[in-house]
């Protein structure tokens, strides 16, 4: 991870990203930019300078399912304006992708730079070569060096408006009313509800509701007492599943007992969260959150902001269960703390040798 972890994706606003995708680290995704069901763009190699080099998805570029856009430590990458990836293919920093240019099914371009208007069909290999503007690379040819790409023949006529059909189909999508933004929105009902009991809990569970914006987990944020608004904690939790909810995220400090009197009326999975507190120092909410009679169950979490931020990843965890693209995104996430603790060990072996 980049130096603090403050790498995090740029995302034109006009750009489709369909929710199954992965987009993590110093990747910048321009206007139109259309991301398909399970694409991966990971810009999130440091260099020796704690540094993670640009990834730069220019406007109009359509990036098609299952594609995997990555780079090497170091290296950047960039696709050009108006570009399409299509399914399977893999881009492999470093590397720069011309303008208008189609990358075919299942082909690698690792280590290569690809001029403007160029068409590589499906199952092509291009490494280490610089292809020159408006080539044609015919499916299964293997391109390993630049005298290899100085002998590809210019693109056709048929292939370029093949190419620019595809373009325009794929900015057609963005307007579809299968991916219009509306609709995306429409689908992405609340699954994980984040309750807390007061306003002053908020700044606690900020940790949990920014962990699930990281995750894009849709979820809805409450603020419901089980003492002071005991009906409407009632009937928030009664009709929590009719909902479509599927974890409820419940928060509350001193012997309030929110999460209890939430788990008492659903079956969805109830993750306490307690509190701290100015007199006990949330001890008191604690065992108000965690000493539950048999029965009816509520997963407790450590106290105050730990707690908040461990309860998003524990419901984001149980909904991995059956979301494998959500579980991959979880590893990720493991991999970078392991990934930042190893380098605070050499950061400290530098300072006191080991
Ligand atoms: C609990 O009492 C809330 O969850 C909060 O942690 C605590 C104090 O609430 P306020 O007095 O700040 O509203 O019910």
């Amino acid at each position: 991870m980049g130096e603090n972890n403050t790498y995090k994706p740029v995302i034109s606003k006009s750009a489709y990203i369909h929710p199954s995708a992965v987009i993590i680290g110093n990747v910048e995704i321009g206007a139109n930019v259309f991301v398909g069901p399970n694409a991966v763009i990971r810009s999130d190699e440091a260099d020796h300078n704690n540094h993670v080099a640009p990834m730069i998805i220019e406007d109009d570029v359509n990036i098609q399912d299952n594609v995997v856009i990555h780079a090497l430590a170091g290296s950047t990458l960039k696709i050009g304006k108006g570009s399409s990836v299509s399914h399977s293919a893999i881009v492999h920093g470093p590397c720069e992708i011309g303008k208008e240019c189609f990358i075919g099914f299942g082909s690698v371009v690792f280590k290569a730079s690809v001029g403007d208007g160029t068409v590589v069909m499906h199952k092509a290999l291009v490494e280490n070569a610089v292809i020159p503007e408006k080539r044609s690379v015919p499916s299964g040819t293997i391109i390993k060096n630049d005298e290899d790409a100085l002998m590809l023949e210019p693109v056709t006529e048929d292939l370029s408006a093949f190419a620019g059909r595809v373009r325009q189909n794929n900015l057609n999508l963005l307007n579809s009313s299968i991916y219009k933004k509306t609709n995306y929105k429409m689908n992405r009902a609340p699954k994980i509800a984040v309750v807390m009991g007061s306003k002053s809990d908020m700044d606690a569970m900020k940790e949990c509701i920014n962990v699930l914006d990281d995750f894009g987990i849709p979820h809805e944020v409450r603020i419901i007492s089980a003492h002071r608004t005991p009906e409407r904690a009632h009937a928030f939790a009664r009709e929590a599943t009719d909902r479509g909810l599927q974890i409820v995220i419940a928060a509350a400090g001193k012997s309030a007992h929110l999460a209890g009197v939430m788990a008492s009326m659903t079956t969805i999975p109830v993750i306490g969260v307690p509190m701290q507190t100015s007199d006990l120092g949330g001890l008191d909410s604690l065992f108000s959150v965690v000493q539950m009679p048999g029965g009816v169950p509520v997963a407790t979490t450590a106290i105050g902001r730990a707690g908040a931020k461990n309860a998003a990843l524990l419901a984001i965890s149980i909904l991995s269960l059956n979301d494998n693209s959500l579980n991959e995104r979880l590893k990720e996430y493991r991999r970078a703390m392991q990934h930042a603790v190893e380098m605070m060990d050499d950061e400290v072996c530098v300072a006191i040798p080991c």
